[in-house]
Order: C-alpha cells, then sequence, then structure tokens
C-alpha cells in the first residue's frame, strides 16, 4: 500500500490527516490511499498504483474522471478568467438546464456544497411556512448544517439530541428522527403535531448507510402528510440527483417533492449545491424575499462549465440504460460469488449508485437494519479488494458509485476479485 509518510505528513497539518472525515479509513482501519490521478474508470496512487473506482469522488464523477468534453469545457472558460462575483451567462445556463431536467424545478439557486443547499432550504421552508419543526430520517444524510446533525433523542422524547459537540441543545430541538421506511410513524407524528412541521427532508434513496432503497408506499405516504398538513417535502437529491436517472429519483418514482436539495453531479467534480422548486417558493429567497441567503462562489462560472459538460453527457441516448446494466451485472455477480463462497451477503442497485451488506438478516430496509451487518466482514472485504487494485467506500454506511466509464471488463475483474475477498470473509468467520 501506499507508504505511510503521505499521511503523516497530511496529519501534521490537517485534522486527522483528511480535509473530510470519510477519506481517514477510520471505518476500515489502515492508511488512506493517496490518490494522485484519475482517469475514466480508474484511479493512480502517488506511486502509481491503479485501482477501479467505485467512490467517483462520492458520486460527483459520473462521466468518469478526467473526461475530455468536461476538461475542454473547464479549460475554455476558466481561460476567460475564474470567478467575477457579478451574474454570469453560465449560471442562467445552469439554472435553465436544472429546470429543464428535474420535474419539479420552476426556480433553483445555486450554491458551494450539498451542505449549504440542504441548510438553506430548511430556512426556507420554514420562512415559508412559519413553523420550526423539521423530520430527518436516521441514517440520512443531508451535510453538516447543525440542525442536522442530531440523532433521535431517548424514547419519550419528541425531539432530537446534538450528534456532535458544539452544536446546542436548542438548535435541534425541532429536529425529529423517524426510520426510514416507515410510513406508519411518519403518520403519527404528523397526527399528533403535523400543524407544528415546517418540513420533512428524506433521501428518496438513501445512500448514507449503503443503499436503502424506500419500499412502495414509503414516499407517497410522506408526500400525503405534507399535503394534508400544509408541511413541505423537500427531497435531497444530492446523491440521487442524475444518478438514478435524468429526473433523479423524484422522476424515477413519480413523487414530485416542493423543494429539492442536489450537488455532486452537477458541478462535475468541483465545489457545488443547489436548491429549487416552485415559483413562489423560491421567490420568498433574497433579494426577492425575506429568506436571507447568499454565497461568494456560488454559480461561479467554471463550476458551472464542468457541470454543464457532465450534464450534457448524460443526457446522451442510452447513458442510464448502460449505466443500469453495468450495475446489474456487478451486483449479481457479486451476489453469484457470495453464494458461492457461502457468505451471507445483500446487495442492491439503482442504476449508478449500488449498496453492499454483509447481513444475515434478509433485506436491508432502514438504518437499524444497516447496523445489524457485520462491519467487520465490509473491513475484510474492502482490505481484499484494495490488495487486487479496487477501490470500494472505505465505510459500509456508504454507497458505491458507477460510472459511464466502467466497462464489462471493470465489471469482470471486479467480480473475480470479489471472489477471493469473500473467501477470505468465510475463513475468517469459521
Ligand atoms: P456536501 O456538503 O458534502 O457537498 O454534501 C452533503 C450531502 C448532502 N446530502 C446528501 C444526500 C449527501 O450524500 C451529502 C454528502 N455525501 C457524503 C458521502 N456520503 C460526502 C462525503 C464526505 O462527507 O466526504
Amino acid at each position: 500500500m501506499v507508504d505511510s509518510s503521505w499521511f503523516d505528513a497530511a496529519c501534521r497539518r490537517i485534522p486527522g490527516g483528511v480535509n473530510s472525515p470519510v477519506r481517514a479509513f477510520g471505518a476500515v482501519g489502515g492508511t488512506p490511499v493517496f490518490m494522485q490521478r484519475g482517469e475514466g474508470a480508474y484511479l493512480y496512487d502517488v506511486e502509481g498504483r491503479s485501482y477501479i473506482d467505485y467512490v467517483g469522488a462520492w458520486g460527483p464523477m459520473i462521466v468518469g474522471h478526467a473526461h475530455p468534453s468536461v476538461l475542454e469545457k473547464i479549460k475554455n472558460t476558466v481561460a476567460q478568467g475564474i470567478c467575477f462575483g457579478t451574474p454570469h451567462p453560465l449560471e442562467t445556463e445552469m439554472a435553465e438546464k436544472l429546470c429543464q431536467l428535474v420535474p419539479s424545478l420552476e426556480k433553483v439557486r445555486l450554491v458551494n456544497s450539498g451542505t449549504e443547499a440542504a441548510m438553506s432550504a430548511i430556512r426556507l421552508a420554514r420562512g415559508v411556512t412559519a413553523r420550526d419543526r423539521i423530520i430527518k430520517f436516521a441514517g440520512c444524510y443531508h451535510g453538516h448544517a447543525d440542525a442536522l446533525l442530531v440523532q433521535a433523542g431517548s424514547g419519550a422524547l419528541t425531539h432530537g439530541v446534538p450528534s456532535s459537540p458544539g452544536v446546542p441543545a436548542s438548535t435541534v430541538e425541532h429536529t425529529e428522527i423517524a426510520q426510514y421506511n416507515n410510513a406508519e410513524e411518519v403518520r403519527a407524528i404528523f397526527s399528533d403535531r403535523g400543524d407544528q412541521i415546517a418540513a420533512i427532508i428524506v433521501e428518496p434513496i438513501a445512500g448514507n448507510m449503503g443503499c436503502v432503497l424506500p419500499e412502495p408506499g414509503f414516499l407517497e405516504a410522506l408526500r400525503d402528510c405534507c399535503d394534508r398538513y400544509g408541511s413541505l417535502l423537500i427531497f435531497d437529491e444530492v446523491m440521487t440527483g442524475f444518478r438514478v436517472g435524468p429526473g433523479g429519483a423524484q422522476q424515477r418514482f413519480g413523487i414530485t417533492p416542493d423543494l429539492t436539495v442536489l450537488g455532486k453531479i452537477i458541478g462535475g467534480g468541483l465545489p457545488v449545491g443547489a436548491f429549487g422548486g416552485r415559483a413562489e417558493l423560491m421567490e420568498q429567497l433574497a433579494p426577492l424575499g425575506p429568506v436571507y441567503q447568499a454565497g461568494t462562489l456560488s454559480g461561479n462560472p467554471v463550476t458551472m462549465a464542468a457541470g454543464l459538460a457532465t450534464l450534457d453527457l448524460i443526457g446522451q441516448d442510452g447513458f442510464y440504460e448502460a449505466l443500469g446494466d453495468c450495475a446489474a451485472r456487478l451486483v449479481q455477480g457479486l451476489r453469484e460469488q457470495a453464494d458461492a463462497h457461502d457468505v451471507s451477503f445483500e446487495a442492491v442497485e439503482a442504476t449508478g449508485m449500488f449498496g453492499i451488506f454483509f447481513t444475515s438478516g434478509g433485506p436491508v430496509r432502514c438504518y437499524a437494519d444497516v447496523q445489524a451487518c457485520r462491519a467487520e466482514d465490509y473491513r475484510l472485504f474492502f482490505h481484499h479488494l484494495l490488495k487486487q487494485g479496487i477501490y470500494l467506500a472505505p465505510s459500509s454506511y456508504e454507497a458505491g458509485f458507477l460510472s459511464s466509464a466502467h466497462t464489462q471488463e471493470e465489471i469482470d475483474r471486479t467480480v473475480e476479485a470479489a471472489g477471493t475477498a469473500f473467501d477470505a470473509v468465510r475463513h475468517e468467520n469459521q
């Protein structure tokens, strides 16, 4: 593996040696791999080893690394200057594109991260409804804004408690935690205090506890509760937007949220976030309306260029069919290998994203199911694949990501390498 001196040097000046905790390999152990270059479906570490990449920078790199069209558009844009702090035509082009592609968008505001987008969408929902309470789901992640760093309080509590030091209890007292795929629980909350609830925020496919699909009726129940009580339904599509289909999860499932949160893919790998919805809601934002929101680099031209080039590529005929075929073959191959090596295992896919679970308990449908999975087996599996040049997410609580650059060759190599990895897991469990 990569010489640890790279990580030692990083740790001297960067907390934990990383600028985002999940990169630190805390969940799988070992020393993080320092990557130097990416091309197509591959990453290359600082010592020249290659890896088939199933992290894709946590979602943005859906057309693969260093795609020529994306690089070209970035180069042409940046050659004209980097950022002006004024309106720029590419911002209008991006807003127009997003509203064409995402069914529920009439207006959209660009920001610089998914965190910022989710935080702003919640502020807007609270401002528009003049209500404070929000509902989120255990295992769903919407960035690290204070109001969302919350975990379920003890039994009788109807509000969350901070999940991180530095978050005042008062900041999360209006945030409730429900269980994913538990429509009855949400209905009960609404029947008791629906008139106090500003919004539900949900990952329409949960990608921050592996990959957990909504069961039939779950998203519909959220939509129904919000309609009955005048609350807003916020789909956090930072991960699923343009990942699970051209119009995201809302198009895939035919559910129209009131607000949508986006990020990752729309920046093509550069810092980005966006939130949008009906014009009547979005026009409550400054400078038109009273809900304040701002950002120095929001909508900057270079990010817009990278995002637009990426959105052009995913708009090509057959893009999602090919991505979905690839995911299906990968998941099927992993299931077959797990069976062949007598390892109890589940795998799910949703076109460009997938989840793998070392579970003996059947389908994984909520956070508690994910917590019951064998994290130690995932750790072993991860490292045995890493040694064979396959780079999975360094945490069993993350989803995996494919790109249009992954071909049958990468899938075959991965499935073959998984055989060795499953064998190691079985031996460890004997
Ligand atoms: P960012 O602030 O990291 O751009 O986006 C936050 C966010 C919001 N909503 C969803 C559904 C997300 O998945 C994310 C961020 N995803 C994680 C990966 N699980 C980012 C990786 C990291 O934290 O380094």
